[in-house]
């Protein structure tokens, strides 16, 4: 893609834009970036991009900035309803989505993997799977890390976490190998239906051919929707399946294309829970449709610690434990969270809702919770579709619920937060969140006395 002297305009100064600009720019191509928040208010450092040559406007529109553009690269958190997107459209200009646009300059194989939870620490696992068979590989996109600060990668794997905001503007991005790991109602606000949502996700499938692989959750009817998707050869996966990478007797087996074999027991994989399995048997299978040798992929899922934020062990005193889910977004999330945490659990949720129902989680709640503390914008929904099943405590912020989950602990209790919600409405990200949540929890349990 010859992008050199070209007028482009990238909307959106977040993780996507900031790495696209450096990227276009590196390219030799003329480069506006446009984000609607005032400077102080972005996390980059707009300095760097200013000194590669980039025009920078913050806290604007960007609708006056389109003249004499010919191409427009958008951040995935911009919808396509966006105003911006149609008059560009009407105008002839090109729009882009980041991924795209990157994905243009990624030659190396790319093992993309979708789904609505799970992914970041498939994409991980694959990524520990590559170390350990000695493959170089990068781990990027909605993981944290843009795929466009990765590129140009011409050796190697990309390991690409590709959300549905991210599949919606996609043209050529192709994986070698996709992964669909399951589908559950969230995003809803954005892509107004499951089906919708679903349709979005499938677009990863679409322009495989048969020299590709399409790894896909068989016992998801939402993703099985779409299993005939493409071109790319199926490799399913799951629980009770008899081909693919699947479990039988507690133990992972695979059979696919003539090889079979055991690639471990389940309880030697590192990562507790059901949720975690699924994440192993879909990882397993990406790295052998890519050809890495079992013993490669069963150190990995041995000695794999996991990721930060996800049912992450924080800190343990007086016997209580506190755990940071922070990463649960959505209900379905929350609901592994819940099956994996040994009860009793005082649960910390609530957040920025995605137009879902708390009910999901009241059956677990009953058995596995004994107090739930809610904060945020859902708090007034949480307490009224669960305070039948579970007695019910506000905190207006999260200081105030670590304290009130402490005050009311007693040894063997885990305090978990899983939010099941967005963090936008007090956060910036679920990452600051976690991390708020840690160093809360640090700070009320220590000097505390071993006998509380
Ligand atoms: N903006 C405008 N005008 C608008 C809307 C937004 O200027 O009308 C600006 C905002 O002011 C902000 C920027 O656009 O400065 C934000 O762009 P963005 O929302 O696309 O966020 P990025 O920082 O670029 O992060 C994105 C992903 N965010 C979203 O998809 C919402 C990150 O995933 C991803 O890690 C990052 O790219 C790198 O690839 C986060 C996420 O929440 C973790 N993803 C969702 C999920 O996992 O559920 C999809």
């Amino acid at each position: 893609m010859n992008l050199s002297g070209k007028n482009i305009l990238v909307y959106g100064l977040g993780l996507s834009g900031f790495a696209a600009s450096k990227l276009l720019a590196a390219q030799g191509a003329r480069v506006t970036a446009v984000d609607v928040k005032p400077e102080a208010a972005l996390k980059s450092d707009l300095g760097i991009l200013r000194s590669l040559g980039v025009e920078v406007h913050t806290g604007q529109n960007s609708i006056k900035r389109l003249n004499g553009i010919e191409l427009l690269i958008v951040s995935p958190g911009i919808p396509l309803e966006h105003p911006l997107i149609s008059i560009a459209q009407k105008g002839g200009i090109q729009v882009v989505g980041e991924l795209e646009l990157a994905s243009q300059f990624c030659q190396a194989p790319v093992i993309g993997v979708t789904g609505t939870n799970g992914k970041s620490t498939t994409c991980a696992l694959i990524g520990a799977i590559l170390d350990s068979a000695g493959i170089a590989n990068k781990v990027a996109g909605n993981i944290g890390l843009p795929l466009s600060s990765v590129v140009p990668l011409s050796a190697g794997v990309a390991v690409v976490e590709v959300s549905s905001y991210q599949l919606e503007t996609i043209e050529t991005f192709k994986p070698h190998i996709a992964v669909w790991m399951n589908l559950s109602a969230d995003h809803l606000s954005r892509h107004s239906t499951i089906e919708a949502y679903a349709a979005a996700k499938s677009r990863i499938f679409k322009l495989q051919t048969s020299d590709d692989v399409k790894v896909y959750n068989a016992e998801d009817p939402q993703v099985m929707k779409f299993a005939a998707e493409g071109q790319g050869r199926p490799l399913p996966f799951g629980f009770n399946i008899k081909s693919g990478v699947f479990l039988r007797n507690e133990r992972i087996f695979y059979d696919w294309e003539g090889q079979s074999g055991e690639i471990l027991p389940a309880d030697e994989i590192s990562i507790k829970g059901r949720h975690n399995l699924q994440n192993s048997l879909a990882a397993s299978a990406a790295a052998l449709a890519y050809g890495v040798d079992v013993p490669a992929i069963r150190e990995a899922l041995m000695k794999f610690p996991g990721l930060e934020h996800r049912q992450e062990f924080v800190t343990r005193k007086n016997g209580v434990a506190f755990i940071n889910d922070s990463k649960s977004t959505n209900v379905d999330s929350g609901l592994k969270a819940l099956e994996t945490i040994e009860p009793p659990i005082i649960l910390i949720a609530g957040g920025r809702g995605k137009g879902e129902s708390f009910l999901p989680a009241e059956k677990l709640i009953r058995r596995n919770v004994k107090l739930l503390i809610t904060l945020g914008e859902t708090a007034e929904q949480l307490s009224r579709e669960l305070s039948d099943a579970v007695e019910t405590m506000y905190a207006k912020d999260l200081q105030e619920a670590v304290e009130t989950a402490w005050g009311n602990s007693l040894p063997g209790d885990n305090i978990l937060l899983s939010p099941m919600c967005a963090s936008f409405d007090m956060f910036e990200d679920f990452e600051q969140r976690g991390r708020i949540f840690k160093s809360i929890c640090r700070e009320i349990t220590d000097g505390v006395e071993e006998d509380k």
